[in-house]
């Protein structure tokens, strides 16, 4: 991967809940060594996730109390602490090897001076997804209601992203589980940050077991999470 210097300073976040089978396909495609740091913010496994991070090289923080925003709070948090913190973070799903050794997709963006990189979701031959067809028909209302409340048009809310650590922190984020990338997007704009959407090949899942998108009652309950969030976000 080019720009070592830009690893150098770049950690990477991934939220991780019971994804012993496919998270060692991620951490074998990461380039462990050369980054700032790789957290798994491990939310209370039951299975061989943390040993996993851990013998791959990476830093588990633990955070009991579940929540995907919950998990990314206490990796923040580990971040901040250290005596040299990163100057980016990238966060990656346990469950997409892709992302992983796609990285430069979101880090090249920051390069070239934007704050925040989404890697829109794109599958294979150009159509939009692989990502289940509920979810994407969410998404899209969801994003529909973000243009009208907050101005600003996104392709999508997708977990593969990565931002500059001061801007981050900047945007004082909160949000427990489900909220967190829409909660980051409506704040990044409010926060006048350089946005940028980049295509990311996304594939599904090949290991492990879902625990969103592929669960129609948990896709539910995130969808009215999304909207809760828009709601407490637009009353801000
Ligand atoms: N920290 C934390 N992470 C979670 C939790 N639930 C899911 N995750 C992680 O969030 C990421 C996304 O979860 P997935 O189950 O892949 O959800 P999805 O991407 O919507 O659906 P599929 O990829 O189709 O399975 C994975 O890295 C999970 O390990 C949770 O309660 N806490
Ligand atoms: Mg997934």
């Amino acid at each position: 991967m080019r720009r070592a210097a830009g690893l150098r300073r770049t950690a990477v976040l991934i939220p991780a809940l019971d994804e012993e089978e496919a998270l060692p396909a991620v951490l074998e495609a990461l380039p462990v060594d050369r980054l700032h740091t790789v957290v798994v913010a491990d939310n209370g496994s039951t299975d061989r996730t943390a040993e996993i991070a851990e013998s791959a090289g990476a830093t588990v923080v633990r955070e009991p109390r579940r929540g995907y925003g919950a998990a990314c709070l206490a990796g923040i948090a580990h971040l901040a602490a250290l005596p040299v913190p990163p100057r980016s973070v990238a966060f990656l799903d346990a469950d997409h090897p892709g992302d992983a050794a796609r990285l430069s997709l979101v880090l090249d963006p920051l390069a070239r001076g934007a704050d925040l990189a989404l890697g829109v979701r794109m599958a294979r031959g150009g159509a939009r997804g692989n990502v289940h067809a509920h979810a994407r028909w969410g998404n899209r209302v969801v994003l529909a209601a973000v243009w009208l409340l907050f101005g600003r048009r996104f392709e999508d809310l997708p977990p593969f992203r990565a931002i500059r650590f001061a801007a981050l922190r900047r945007l004082a984020m909160d949000d427990r589980n489900w909220g967190w990338t829409l909660q980051m997007q409506v704040r990044a704009v409010r926060h006048g940050l350089e946005i940028v959407e980049v295509l990311a090949p996304h594939e599904p899942r090949s290991r492990g077991r879902s625990k969103i998108s592929g669960r129609l009652g948990m896709s539910l309950r995130v969808g009215a999470k999304m909207f809760w969030t828009l709601a407490r976000e637009r009353l801000r």
